[in-house]
């Protein structure tokens, strides 16, 4: 058998970045993510303690240049070790390198340890024909792609590849992550057809990644499998390579977040994670059928960290239990076995952007290593299906027959109205599967004024503007501030404090919010003169902090910028609107 030289996904013109560096940090909501958690309080994961292994093919054939340059500045106080031996920096290496543990440029630049290696010495070592070596870092990114030679892309070789990386994966629970093809590559070149997700995009038990553009070769596996969809979910970069290390650094980061739990860094877990808080908005083309859980483009989105991120935190909810609006499990089921999981829409709420997906990996045995004879592997994969059911709605399945992934999604005018729903996970062997979900429970003006007025307030009287109890809280604001329209309250009016901070002293506002989406506005706004406009630019009046009460309330501090001097006055509101 003979072994083409590994390819590189990317062109020459990867040296340059024409667009903003930290532009992609928007739009995967990690500074969102990042502003969130500073204000509640908690510590921003980082990816510290995370050790990874990076594959890089030789920029150029046979000259040894596949690591990263040790000398960037993205990557001093690292530790990356030439695995392979005898090699020298390459730039598409570097720039990977920047999007997975880059100091400012990742999300993840806590990750202190890389192992590096070449792609030829890495495929030409028993990770294509013996029992491949253990791997001891939990994540392994691929940036690269090959077909092997033997006429056929289709062939046995390639699925000898993608069968060992599937048994390691497995065997040593790491999870590869793997670009797909650009689809701008210069071609024709025989072996890399247009359509076929190369090695190691086809494996089973780890990530494929395309680009948010969809500008990555598309289609379902080939070999090994046939008619799996590909990629699993995209990252915005112009090239797989740049994309596929988001995705990489993205599991670093929910590793650290993890804190030590087995189950939530589980690798079936961690890649649930990511493809059910994948962002569908990313197309309006996005869609799924019964039989093909993720988009043929698209895969199960564009990388969301935020929404991972609070998946995650959720925490682990038994089968049985009924779920939180986010969360994750990691179980197991006997043959032809069952979990059946309890959604609940109180009334007066509706569900939006149910995000359900199961992932499990596919068993591979090792059978044989003597030597007189090449290793061999059996692969199987368990028959697994989601389902969501409920007296409101009609069943909702997905059920593909050749696909370790099931996923239900409902978007737009799909919401799940107020009752009871099941969410069922059936295989038809013995499995360990991980489910991750989000939603979010959503009540606007006309569902809270169908759920808070008795027959006691004539309908004339149920409109944003009104007060029907007097207490001089308007119906929006009784709404936006959790108040009964029908008892006079006055403490859910916002707070005014001066506090003491740094020597000076602030005027701040505060106000409790309800936890779920209720299609409100808020914006605190600020004068020194009441005959002035008001402003609610962060130049004048920051959100502060955000603390969790009880009763799924939340109260929000916002405080002017100016220090109180002298004898200024100045005045704080909260305008509240209804979102359009
Ligand atoms: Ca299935
Ligand atoms: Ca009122
Ligand atoms: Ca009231």
């Amino acid at each position: 058998m003979k072994i083409l030289s590994a390819a590189s996904t990317i062109s020459f013109c990867i040296l340059f970045f024409s667009h903003s560096l930290h532009a992609y940090k928007e739009a995967i909501r990690y500074n969102e993510l990042s502003t969130e958690l500073s204000l509640r309080g908690i510590a921003l994961p980082d990816g510290s303690g995370v050790s990874v292994t990076q594959v890089e093919a030789e920029e150029t054939s046979g000259a040894g240049n596949f690591l990263p340059n040790s000398q960037n500045g993205q990557f001093s106080g690292k530790t990356i070790t030439d695995k392979s031996g005898g090699g020298s920096s390459s730039g598409h290496a570097t720039n990977v390198g920047r999007e997975l543990y880059g100091n400012s440029q990742s999300i993840s630049p806590g990750i202190q340890t890389v192992d590096a290696y070449s792609a030829n010495s890495f495929i030409n070592s028993a990770w294509r024909t013996g029992v491949p070596p253990t791997e001891t870092n939990p994540l392994q990114n691929h940036s690269w792609v090959t077909w092997l030679s033997g006429g056929s892309p289709f062939s046995q070789p390639n699925a000898e590849m993608t069968v060992r990386m599937d048994y390691a994966a497995e065997r040593d629970s790491f999870l590869p992550i793997a670009g797909l093809d650009n689809s701008d590559y210069p071609n024709p070149i025989p072996v890399r057809p247009t359509e076929i997700p190369p090695i190691y995009a086809s494996i089973y038990n780890g990530i494929s990644v395309g680009v948010s553009d969809s500008s990555h070769r598309t289609g379902t596996t080939k070999y090994d499998g046939i008619g799996r969809t590909k990629p699993e979910i995209v990252a915005p970069s112009d090239f797989t390579s740049f994309a596929t290390p988001m995705v990489t650094s993205a599991a670093a980061f929910l590793i650290d977040a993890a804190d030590g739990n087995s189950s939530a860094d589980d690798p079936i877990v961690l890649k649930a994670t990511l493809l059910a808080g994948a962002d569908k908005a990313i197309s309006t083309d996005w869609d799924q059928t019964t039989t093909r859980p993720i988009d043929e483009v698209y895969g199960a989105g564009e990388l969301d960290i935020y929404e991972s991120y609070f998946i995650q935190r959720a925490g682990q909810q038994a089968s049985g239990s009924t779920l939180q609006a986010r969360g994750w499990n990691l179980a197991n089921l006997n043959n032809n076995g069952s979990h059946n999981y309890t959604i609940t829409v109180p009334d007066g709420f509706e569900l939006h952007d149910l995000s359900a997906l199961i992932t499990w990996n596919r068993e591979v045995r090792y059978e044989s290593n003597n030597w007189w004879e090449t290793a061999t592997f059996s692969a199987s994969l368990a028959d697994l299906s989601l389902q969501l059911s409920g007296a409101n709605m009609t069943t909702h399945i997905s059920n593909s027959p050749v696909d370790n992934i099931e996923h239900i999604w409902r978007g737009s005018g799909q919401a799940l109205s107020a009752g009871s729903y099941t969410l069922t996970v059936a295989t038809n062997r013995s499995v360990k599967y991980a489910l991750a979900w989000r939603s979010r429970l959503y009540q606007d003006y006309a569902l809270w004024q169908a759920s808070s007025f008795s027959s006691a307030t004539t309908l004339d009287l149920q409109d944003p503007g009104d007060d029907p109890d007097g207490d001089g809280i308007a119906n929006l604001l009784e709404q936006a501030f959790g108040g009964d329209p029908e008892t006079p309250e006055a403490n859910i009016a916002p707070q005014y404090t001066i506090v003491e901070d740094g020597g000076n002293s602030y005027l701040q506002i505060n106000f409790a919010r309800p936890m779920h989406d209720n299609a409100i506005e808020y914006a605190v706004e600020t004068t020194t003169d009441l005959e002035d406009s008001w402003s609610d630019s962060t130049d004048d009046v920051i959100l502060f902090s955000i603390a969790t009460e009880s009763d799924g309330m939340e109260r929000y501090t916002y405080r002017r910028t100016a220090p109180i001097s002298g004898n200024n006055q100045a005045f704080l509101r909260v305008a509240v609107s209804q979102r359009q």
